[in-house]
């Protein structure tokens, strides 16, 4: 096939070091923790993909047939002829759902995780050859730019599967203020909210009987073991997820089972038995709270649209 890919590197050729450090820093603060977005290996993608898939794990597939019922509706509202952005694009499977039916002639696939990133946006290219295929490798948690080649008139921004609430409502409206700078007029944000809901539906989905998103969780230690040295050993640590009903978000922790010294460049870190590492937190809205939270990042709220359950959202918003 003569598929291509435009790929834009916006990683530092080796960020091990920026890692180390802000792994460190995360692991003397108290109480411990750290990013999410390093959950996000080769492994943990595909983790992460596999959660998906699970039956407690509703957001996906809620998600999904809600893309799927309402895409018609999308494609009238983006117009023909914008550049379709996705954050945190992984596998590129629920942006499918849309190329199908929106006229968008240039995409471009934005993910931390580089291999994984660079396969998924190969295969879509191959799929739609008529499209004109990006792919940038960035930390989105940072202010990102889009790469200079790309200068679109008007832009779709597709953020889905309810990653802004893996930031604290602070940092997505940072988030999303600052992407509202990168939008020339005109252009609009598809994004995927998962809702408050019933607790023991929530942790279920964040403690599956098959046990991945503990393994997801884990994961994390074998990372920092592999890529920083760190003397971790996942035996010791357990996962941890709950609802906290009073800041409406899950938060994943690793727990030490025993009371421990890891060794970490120089730097000693203790840990207490019981003591955690704070490693995701996952907010749920409703969907008047979101719609207040995009308009002070300065969006107008287009449409939304919830599943019959009232388990998911996805606004469009203008910009
Ligand atoms: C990517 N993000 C929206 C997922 C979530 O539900 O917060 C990550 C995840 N963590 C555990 N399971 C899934």
């Amino acid at each position: 096939s003569t598929a291509t890919v435009q790929f834009h590197n916006q990683l530092p050729e080796d960020h091990a070091p920026t890692m180390a450090q802000e792994v460190l820093s995360g692991l003397t603060f108290q109480p411990k923790y750290c990013s999410p977005k390093f959950l996000y290996d080769h492994k943990g993608s595909e983790l992460f993909e596999k959660i998906c898939e699970l039956p407690e794990y509703y957001p996906t597939r809620t998600e999904e047939a809600i893309l799927a019922r309402v895409v018609p509706e999308i494609a009238n509202l983006a117009g023909p002829g914008a550049t379709l952005v996705e954050f945190g694009s992984g596998a590129s499977r629920k942006v499918r759902l849309l190329l199908e039916c929106l006229s968008v002639d240039r995409y471009l696939g934005i993910d931390i995780s580089r291999d994984f990133l660079i396969n998924s946006t190969r295969r879509l290219a191959a799929d739609y050859p008529w499209l004109e295929v990006h792919a940038a490798c960035a930390d989105f948690t940072q202010p990102v730019d889009l790469p200079e080649s790309i200068e679109p008139s008007r832009l779709v921004g597709f953020f889905p599967g309810s990653s802004i609430g893996n930031f604290t409502p602070q940092e997505a409206e940072r988030f999303l203020r600052g992407l509202h700078r990168l939008l020339p007029p005109g252009s609009g944000l598809l994004i995927g909210v998962d809702l408050v809901k019933d607790q023991t539906i929530l942790e279920a989905a964040y403690n599956d009987r098959a046990g991945v998103t503990a393994e997801f969780n884990l994961n994390l230690l074998d990372r920092l073991r592999r890529e920083l040295g760190l003397e971790i050993d996942r035996k010791r640590f357990r996962h941890h997820a709950f609802f906290d009903p009073r800041q409406s978000r899950i938060e994943m922790h690793l727990v030490s089972r025993v009371a421990q010294v890891l060794k970490f460049n120089h730097e000693t870190i203790r840990f207490r038995e019981g003591e955690s590492i704070h490693t995701e937190n996952s907010y749920k809205y409703s969907v008047p709270g979101f719609q207040q939270l995009a308009a002070r990042a300065g969006y107008t709220g287009r449409r939304v649209w919830v599943d019959d359950k009232g388990l998911f959202s996805v606004h469009y918003l203008v910009a």
